[in-house]
């Protein structure tokens, strides 16, 4: 922890930053004093900020080399920063600074923050626990480093018209952004396309060479992430596409000059969308494309950094170590082997052990239809060189597992690296697993179901490889930043050292039954909740009362993760007040948020129906004090930091296997809501780490619904036979009672909620799902007892600390170490 600053050093930092702020107005952007205005001081601060982020970043970088410290890269598709600026005051400790200084400047820092616009360069969970690791990265000194895509577009924006999910393009860089750099000296030139040709050495051995290749050129930008002190800076690198100059001037000496601005536009798409899951065809060239864009991109400049340093190759992996999230960088695996074996002419061995020892595979998903397999035929006309190597790769491979399975015809078929039926394609995650000496799940039960489920041929062969790194969320966002209220709270009462040593939490535990601390907290999720009202009126015109429940589930809408399991307990609660005159224990404000993949039909009619239902429930005089639903639109980082602090129920349902982690279970809970939640990918952790009395356990177990699914033994209709629940909830829905204009608009969910093939069992585990909410919202009219638990969900959390998670994979795969500053020592 810094010290605290005398009076005299906080002047000066005060008086300087204000200056350069100042300075920036006038001479960044043009402006005179009395033409500021909030968005202009907003680029003068980011600016400012910027040159302080360069300077402690030069001063990293020097540091990490004078150690000859070992780095580890972080190779990443997607990166959900969020805002930044706001960020990187708090982790610089300028806050109080910033507010200062603002107010002398008349604006305020909340009229600025929502000025920013979110970075949305990243589909969900995957992308933002990229970013969580970064800031931990920094914040603990480690020389790690992420690679990624500078989007020009990033996630869709969601709006809601006439009921429906509507994406707008999201231009996330309109207002500049001011604390990248960019790095155009550094640039990369990409070798793409072309053909291979058979070449020899004059000894006679095999020299294939890759010719005819275009080029593209990945234009670096850099940005700062800063650790929480301020003291380590480490860098998010971000790759643009842009047209290399040599090869238009080839076209354009040819004479065809509509060609060469045809080949430039090409280029430069490259880099243009971040593509939303789901909707991503395997046949999709550009998408390919740009995987191998950042694979080229990121290793060619890992290579350089280690070469300037004259290091013998042999010693790659020493000093090297390369983190795949996903398999989306697995091309990864054939690009280092073309480094080695074809520019640095070592034997295919060495080659081959080098590239194992350096990198490591992090699986995220279980769900068959995200498996990345690319046609053969495409990657023959794209990586033309990269696909001769997977065959080789392939070729060696199965030969070793021939001399350990000897005949085992069908397990070899399963475990190439190449599918050869309906077309050939190279499975994506199998040249991962064999090209990577580390190969984990992100929870403890989806790492056991990558070896048992996804896995089981690999681990049979190859069982020390697989390991757990549970996931963990950056405790400077999602509380210290998002919940500032709280955040003081706690450091009142223990200090501020829970902000880097998250375990510290325990010490809230004995004040869970203290009556002053107790009314405290729950005057600052009322405060929160104040917020959120405001902004939900603001944004949606839905009045709610901060003194109901707010129950909120917040995550990408689809089948698995059961929004409609929720919907379907909300339309039944309110069935019941209408009809049955039935008064729930406690008022509540069940609030969905997230988007749909543009081309996830499913997806988009659950969105559709959330609006519809709430659309009756809120305009139900009956209901009125009783119930709301509310769907916030655009669901993002920013947002998601208005209603993490303001939740009282948090929402975790998916069916039990299918969720690999769950990154937001972990937010809520650690911000004081109670889950309801099924024993399913980080839930279970949680639930043991809270303590199962401050949980709300319901549903089956992953073995039963293995076992339900792989019997056939699923017959939603017995469900529906059973419990008039179910009937009532279903009819309401096939007679359009949520679509008075359109009855038979959700017919369709009725006919596939009762179809055996439905794969979620939705209709399994909505008895229990009701029951335990009735038991919540019951024990929420009890606000002290409600309050002792809330607290001890914070206390207990610590455990989830990305941090944690870092220094676990620093530990156990990566080999890096710490280099802290002489004075954080
Ligand atoms: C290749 C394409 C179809 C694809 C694109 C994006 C496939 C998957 C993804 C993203 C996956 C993802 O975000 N997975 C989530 O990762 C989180 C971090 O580990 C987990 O907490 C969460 O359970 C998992 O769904």
């Amino acid at each position: 922890m810094p010290p605290r600053l005398r009076h005299t050093q906080k002047d000066s930092t005060e008086k300087a930053l204000k200056g350069s702020i100042l300075d920036h107005l006038a001479h960044s952007l043009g402006k005179t004093y009395e033409e500021r205005a909030p968005r202009s001081l907003a680029t003068s601060l980011a600016l400012s900020l910027r040159d302080r982020l360069v300077d402690r970043m030069l001063e990293t970088r020097a540091r990490f080399r004078a150690a000859g410290a070992k780095r580890m890269y972080y190779l990443s598709i997607e990166y959900l920063l969020g805002r930044c600026i706001g960020n990187n005051v708090c982790n610089m400790r300028l806050d109080e600074h910033v507010d200062k200084i603002l107010s002398d400047l008349g604006v305020t820092i909340d009229e600025m923050r929502e000025l920013e616009r979110d970075p949305a360069l990243g589909n969900g969970g995957l992308g933002r626990l990229a970013a969580c690791f970064l800031d931990s990265l920094a914040t603990m000194h480690l020389p790690g480093y992420g690679y990624g895509i500078h989007y020009e577009y990033g996630l869709f924006k969601q709006v809601i018209e006439k009921g429906r999910q509507v994406e707008k393009p999201d231009y996330w860089m309109a207002d500049g952004m001011p604390l990248q750099l960019e790095r155009r000296d550094q640039a990369v030139l990409v070798p793409i396309y072309g053909r291979v040709e058979d070449h020899y050495f004059p000894d006679g051995s095999f020299l294939p060479t890759w010719v005819d290749w275009e080029d593209i050129v990945g234009v670096p930008y850099d940005v700062p992430i800063v650790g929480f002190g301020g003291k380590t800076v480490v860098l998010l690198r971000l790759f643009a596409a842009k047209a290399s100059e040599s090869f238009d001037m080839q076209i354009f000496d040819q004479g065809d000059y509509i060609k060469s601005i045809h080949q430039k536009v090409y280029s430069e798409l490259v880099s243009k969308i971040l593509y939303p899951s789901e909707s991503i065809s395997f046949g999709r060239e550009l998408r390919l494309v740009q995987e191998y864009f950042l694979v080229f991109c990121s290793i060619r400049d890992i290579t350089r950094r280690f070469l300037k340093q004259n290091r013998n190759i042999d010693e790659f992996p020493n000093y090297v170590a390369i983190q795949l999230n996903d398999t989306h960088p697995a091309l990864s695996v054939a690009e280092l082997m073309r480094v080695f074996v074809d520019e640095r002419r070592l034997p295919w061995e060495r080659a081959w052990e080098l590239t194992n020892r350096t990198l490591a595979f992090t699986n995220h998903t279980l769900m068959p239809e995200s498996l990345e397999m690319w046609p053969v035929e495409l990657m023959q006309k794209v990586l033309p060189r990269h696909l001769q190597i997977i065959y080789e790769i392939n070729r060696r491979f199965l030969q070793q597992v021939e001399l350990t399975f000897p005949g085992d015809v069908n397990r070899l078929r399963r475990m190439s690296v190449i599918e050869e039926t309906p077309v050939k394609q190279v499975r994506m995650a199998n040249l991962a697993v064999v090209g990577s000496h580390s190969v984990n799940g992100v929870s403890a039960l989806h790492s056991e179901l990558v070896k048992t489920r996804l896995f089981p041929d690999y681990h049979a062969l190859w069982p020390k490889k697989f390991n757990n790194k549970t996931n963990g969320i950056t405790p400077r966002r999602w509380l210290y930043k998002a919940n500032p209220s709280l955040a003081t709270l706690i450091s009142d009462a223990l200090g501020e050292g829970w902000v880097t040593d998250l375990d510290q939490l325990r010490g809230l535990e004995p004040l869970a039954d203290d009556p002053a601390f107790a009314d405290a907290v729950a005057k600052v999720k009322r405060g929160n909740k104040a917020l959120l009202a405001h902004y939900i009126v603001s944004t949606t015109g839905i009045t709610v009362s901060p003194d109901a429940a707010f129950d909120i589930q917040a995550k990408r809408i689809h089948e698995y993760k059961r929004q409609l399991l929720n919907l379907m307990g909300i339309i039944l609660q309110y069935l019941r007040i209408v009809e049955d005159g039935i008064v729930p224990p406690s008022p509540a404000v069940y609030v969905f948020a997230g988007k749909a993949a543009p081309g996830y039909f499913e997806a988009k009619e659950i969105i559709r129906l959330i609006l519809a239902v709430g659309q009756t429930i809120n305009r139900d005089k009956r209901a009125a004090d009783l119930l709301k639903v509310v769907f916030a639109a655009d669901y993002r980082v920013s947002v998601a930091e208005k209603l993490v602090p303001a939740a009282d129920i948090s929402e975790q349902i998916s069916t039990a296997g299918t969720e690999a982690s769950g990154t937001g279970n972990m937010k809520f809970s650690l911000n004081g809501a109670l889950t309801v939640g099924t024993l399913d990918g980080a839930n279970i952790e949680i639930r043991q780490a809270v303590g199962p009395e401050n949980f709300y356990l319901f549903g089956l177990t992953t073995p039963e619904v293995e076992d339900m699914l792989s019997r056939g033994a699923y017959n939603p209709w017995d469900y529906h036979a059973a419990h008039p629940e179910i009937r009532r909830v279903l009819d309401a829905l096939s007679a359009g009672r949520f679509t008075p204009g359109d009855p038979g608009a959700f017919h369709w969910l009725h006919d596939k909620l009762l179809s055996p093939n439905e794969r979620y069992l939705h209709l399994a585990d909505f008895m229990a799902y009701v029951r335990t909410k009735d038991d919540m919202l019951r024990d929420y009219a009890d606000t002290r007892a409600w309050t002792a638990k809330s607290i001890l969900n914070t206390a207990r959390m610590g455990v989830f600390s990305s941090d944690r998670t870092i220094a676990q994979y620093a530990r156990e795969i990566w080999d890096i170490h710490p280099v802290p500053p002489e004075d954080a020592k």
